[in-house]
């Protein structure tokens, strides 16, 4: 049998560069940098409970609650080290951000300060950690203001505040039954298997597109009772399947882990929502803007699918904090266009609980 010859990431990376002639080779080997933090995150996941890594911070962790208030495990910490650490030294980041650490992360004085910004969730999906669900790690790389470079200066959240559509690239690790990477650099989405022989990302799939139409829905249902009307007519058009207005049946899947659920939209088409809801009235959304929805967002889109707060494109939304939360709503574009348009119609529902459509009767009761 004749083994057909894979490429590697960085052959992958180099092609790319080709529309670049000018360029220097620091984005590229950043990026490296950046697999190889997914690549030791991969192990640390892998290896578990062997290494104790799961579970809750032991006590003398000094503070085991992170920016969102959310309990840190280890793993979310040694992750969020992983990436610090890979990517510090290469001489290609003026600073980094990232959903663990409140603050932006100032590149040490003793290394070289570079051009570009890496923005990150280390650890995707970590309350499925202790129950061996499928993880990720989120990222995102903006160029660094001319302010910054120029001047070598610290990085300030100012710098990062830059709506997706400024990204340089976004990408996602996937720790699953198998390790994969997945990449935008602006070209399209490009798929990678971490071979564990070669420990090297090969390309298993070239050009990821996303289905325009699908018959799955991904949504925590437990939060119904938190719905916009727009959601809630949406979910429940799915919900009567073929008996009601879509003419179809509908399937649904809730990982917990948006990475996963992003994954299974790239392979087969299918929508993601976690929306605006009136559970806390103090957060828009659950997810975060700068470090989930945006790379995600600019995932989808290079893929031919749309990712929005359900109200207006994902990618335009300007950002007014480092951890802001936005709601988010990314998949085939033909069924995030439709949730898009029932928040232009918000009365258009004829919800029951609506007393000019509720049940008639002749008879009064
Ligand atoms: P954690 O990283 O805290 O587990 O949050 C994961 C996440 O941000 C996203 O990946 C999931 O889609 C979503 O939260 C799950 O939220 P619920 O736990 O409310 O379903």
């Amino acid at each position: 049998m004749t083994t057909r010859r894979r490429f590697t990431l960085t052959q992958y990376l180099i092609e790319q560069r080709r529309r670049f002639p000018s360029a220097s080779g620091d984005f590229n080997a950043l990026l490296l940098d950046v697999a190889l933090a997914c690549k030791a995150i991969a192990r640390s996941v892998a290896f578990g409970e062997l290494t104790g890594v799961l579970g809750n911070p032991v006590v003398d962790v000094a503070t085991s609650l992170n920016v969102q208030g959310e309990e840190q495990k280890r793993l979310d910490v040694i992750s969020n080290e992983y990436f610090t650490q890979m990517t510090e030294w290469g001489g290609h980041l003026a600073g980094m951000a990232s959903e663990e650490m409140d603050a932006p992360y100032q590149i040490p004085e003793t290394l070289q300060r570079g051009k570009y910004l890496l923005v990150f969730d280390p650890l995707d999906g970590s309350s499925n950690i202790d129950v061996n669900v499928t993880v990720g790690s989120l990222f995102s790389v903006l160029r660094a203001p001319p302010g910054v470079i120029d001047s070598g200066r610290d990085v300030v959240e100012a710098d990062f505040l830059q709506p997706g559509t400024q990204q340089l690239a976004a990408g996602y690790a996937l720790y699953g039954p198998t390790t994969m990477l997945v990449l935008t650099v602006g070209n399209g989405v490009a798929g990678f298997t971490l071979d564990p022989n070669l420990g090297q990302f090969m390309l298993t799939h070239p050009n990821m597109t996303v289905p325009a139409d699908t018959q799955e829905f991904a949504i925590n249902a437990s939060n119904s009772r938190f719905w916009e009307a727009p959601v809630k007519r949406y979910v429940d058009e799915c919900l009567a399947g073929k008996t009601g207005p879509r003419g179809k049946d509908f399937n649904m899947r809730w990982i917990a882990s948006m990475v996963a659920e992003a994954h299974r939209i790239l392979m087969r088409g299918g929508v993601f929502m976690y929306p605006r809801d009136t559970k806390d009235a103090s957060k828009p959304g659950r997810l975060r803007l700068l470090y989930e929805a945006n790379p995600v967002g600019m995932l989808i889109e290079q893929a031919g699918g749309r990712a929005s707060t359900g109200r207006e494109p994902m990618l335009q939304v300007k950002p007014h904090q480092l951890h802001q939360r936005i709601p988010l709503v990314f998949g085939s574009k033909n069924e995030v266009e439709r949730i898009e348009r029932y928040h232009r119609e918000p009365n258009a529902y004829p919800d029951a609980r609506t007393p000019l459509f509720a049940e008639r009767s002749l008879f009064r009761d």
